[in-house]
């Protein structure tokens, strides 16, 4: 048997004879498994099969140690292969075959109907057609940064390549020169609806080879033609490969080829003895039968990827965040995190807008970690994703609604494969400014609330900005700090000093008390919260004592506020956000889940404004101090 990493060019005879037989008891594997849970997709498992085992036998990865920092990187980007991918899984004996067999499809399985990181092998988890080439893009750009030098190679389907995300992966691949990253595209000319041709026609070689990659064709069910081919894009060090496989839906059961109804259709029992008879292999319905009865309990969780550690001093005084904003304090950061940090690998994404989400200095300090994505937001999403569980501390800064509204599905598949993305959202809310609507992100904190893992920071002023980063930019787990544009003053304590100074430590989920007041409550969150503090101030000179909150992690309350909400006349929620996700949802919950009663007034956005100064927005819709004091009155007399 030819050994592993494709360091020879073609495999010998015995090899490939050996193959031919595995791809045989694979494509039964396949069959019996969907017909046994009744569901699935057999047909483009069965047209991927080669591929599959060319991949996981030749690249350099371990079955008993899949985990092995410097394996090789297999993604399957079209995730409802998943039957194809556990049969050569088990094969390999990355799981017992037995238990795929029996528990795929099956509640309390990790034997899903689109791959997930559940089980050892599978790199990342797919389903959402057209992200695994991203997913690919950003493991290589990973093996570059942190030196370790593994291969990554993606598997794609020929239905996915219509999807706007792959043609943003393919030019990052070959702007970056990712010569360690091979795709190979299952082209079997069949999808859900017919032919690929009919339901949207693309030439797949010519797209590839337009955007600079070069490009193998190949017959896909030829084990040594797939070899040769895949050693061959291995050995190109000058650019990434394609190989484009040509293959038969359904192959190796001759009324399955070619056939769009066996993509998601599972075979009837009859269906399938008559093609295990032509596998010529011996039906095994009722050997699994049992197994599945009992209860599928094999959880194979793979251990959270952290990020590297980083030692982070936070170099700058208070006096250095007097006169700026917070996206501001937030490149401060980054380059601390940076220049202290030098032989940790930290990648920071940009699309098009570096010098307005401050991360030129690091683009200049670590160019080699300094991505530039162009207008490709879903990809830039996912390329972090997959950087973030590599040893490579992840960031991409972008404008709220081009990070989270337009990424929001790819922010999800983060979620969903545990990754430790560092999100950075500039220009949120109504303080964006004179570019108007379509750049009002006012669902930062809405949109991140469906998501199960990801935590949002929405720090006050730069000064706990630049503390919120440096605490938070090796911790496990997503996180989004969402700021606005403009300057803002720093929040003060009542004998005016700067209140996030040199001695406070940023802790998720804490409210920061920064008055007392028992006529009444303002939680301020982000960029509204000094306004809520200087109303505050102005009506105490009046006799009225209000408790100011300032809340920077909106979707994480801590138990103390039940305290508040229990005894307050009024909390009222300030923020530049949607009044109806943002903090005052997260407030009113958290007072349901409790059975408190208490009256909780949202003060957010009632609608999309148009340009103009933030101060006039803001004061428009009644957000400065002013305009909250008079809210704050209207609540007091009633
Ligand atoms: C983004 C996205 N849109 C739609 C779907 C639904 N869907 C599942 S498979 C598929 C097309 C299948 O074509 P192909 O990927 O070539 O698979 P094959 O039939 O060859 O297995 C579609 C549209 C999806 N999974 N993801």
């Amino acid at each position: 048997m030819v050994g592993r990493g494709f360091s020879v060019p073609r495999l010998d005879a015995e090899t490939v004879a050996e193959l031919e037989d595995r791809a045989r008891l694979a494509r039964g594997a396949v069959l019996t498994m969907t017909t046994l849970a009744g569901s699935g997709h057999p047909g483009g498992s069965m047209s991927s099969l080669e591929v599959y085992l060319v991949l996981w036998t030749f690249a350099s990865v371990d079955p008993r140690d899949p985990g092995r920092p410097d394996r090789d990187r297999i993604v399957v980007s079209h995730g409802h292969t998943s039957p194809g991918v556990y049969a050569v899984l088990g094969q390999a004996g990355f799981f017992d075959l037995d238990d795929a067999i029996a528990h795929f499809r099956q509640a309390g399985s990790p034997f899903e109907g689109h791959v997930e990181r559940s089980v050892p092998g599978v790199e990342w988890g797919t389903g959402n057609l057209g992200q695994g080439l991203s997913a690919g893009v950003g493991f290589a750009l990973a093996s570059r940064m942190t030196g370790l030098g593994w291969r990554t190679f993606v598997a794609m389907s020929d239905g996915e390549q219509h999807k706007g995300q792959v043609a943003e992966a393919r030019r990052l691949a070959a702007k970056e020169g990712l010569s360690d990253l091979t795709v190979v595209v299952d082209l079997n000319g069949i999808q859900i609806s017919g032919r690929t041709a009919d339901v949207m026609p693309v030439d797949v070689a010519k797209d590839f080879a337009a955007d600079g990659w070069g490009v193998i064709e190949v017959d896909g069910h030829d084990v040594a033609a797939v070899y040769e081919a895949v050693a061959a894009a291995v050995a190109d060090r000058d650019r990434p490969v394609a190989v484009i496989a040509h293959t038969v839906i359904g192959k190796g059961v001759s009324f399955m080829e070619g056939k769009a109804e066996y993509h998601g259709r599972a075979l009837t029992r009859e269906e399938y003895r008559a093609a295990m008879e032509e596998l010529g292999l011996e039906p095994a319905l009722e050997r699994y039968e049992p197994a599945r009865q009992a209860a599928a309990v094999m959880q194979h969780c793979r251990p959270q990827e952290r990020p590297p550690r980083l030692a982070v001093r936070p170099s700058r005084p208070a006096e250095d965040f007097l006169e700026t904003d917070c996206r501001s304090a937030w490149g401060a950061a980054l380059e601390d995190i940076a220049r202290q940090n030098p032989a940790v690998p930290i990648a920071v994404l940009d699309c098009d807008l570096a010098s307005s989400v401050k991360t030129e200095a690091f683009a200049r300090l670590r160019p080699e970690g300094f991505v530039q994505c162009g207008v490709g937001e879903h990809n830039a999403a996912t390329v972090a994703g997959t950087l973030s569980i590599s040893g490579v501390v992840t960031f991409w800064a972008d404008f709220g609604v081009f990070g989270a509204d337009e990424a929001y599905n790819q922010q999800r598949l983060n979620d969903i494969n545990a990754t430790n993305v560092r999100l950075v959202l500039t220009h949120c809310g109504l303080d964006v400014g004179e570019d108007g609507k379509t750049h009002q992100c006012l669902d930062y904190v809405g949109l991140f609330r469906n998501l199960f893992g990801w935590r949002v920071v929405v720090p006050a002023d730069p000064l706990q900005t630049y503390r919120a980063v440096t605490a938070l930019a090796d911790e496990p787990g997503n996180v989004a700090f969402a700021m606005g544009r403009s300057k803002v003053p720093l929040v003060r304590t009542q004998d005016g000093a700067a209140y996030f100074d040199d001695a406070y430590e940023f802790q998720y989920g804490r409210i920061d008390w920064v008055r007392d007041g028992g006529d009444g409550t303002i939680l301020g969150m982000g960029t509204l919260a000094s306004s809520a503090v200087s109303a505050a101030d102005a009506m105490r000179a009046e006799g009225v004592s209000l408790a100011v909150g300032i809340v920077s992690a909106p979707l994480d309350l801590p138990e103390d506020l039940a305290l508040t909400l229990s005894h307050s006349p009024f909390v009222l929620c300030v923020e530049d956000h949607h009044w109806r996700t943002g903090l005052w949802a997260s407030v009113a919950e958290f007072a349901a889940l409790r059975g408190l009663s208490a009256r909780i007034v949202p003060h957010g956005v009632r609608g999309y404004q148009g340009s103009g100064k933030a101060g006039d927005l803001f004061a428009y819709a009644g957000f400065d101090a002013a305009g909250i004091e008079g809210v704050v009155r209207g609540l007091l007399d009633a």
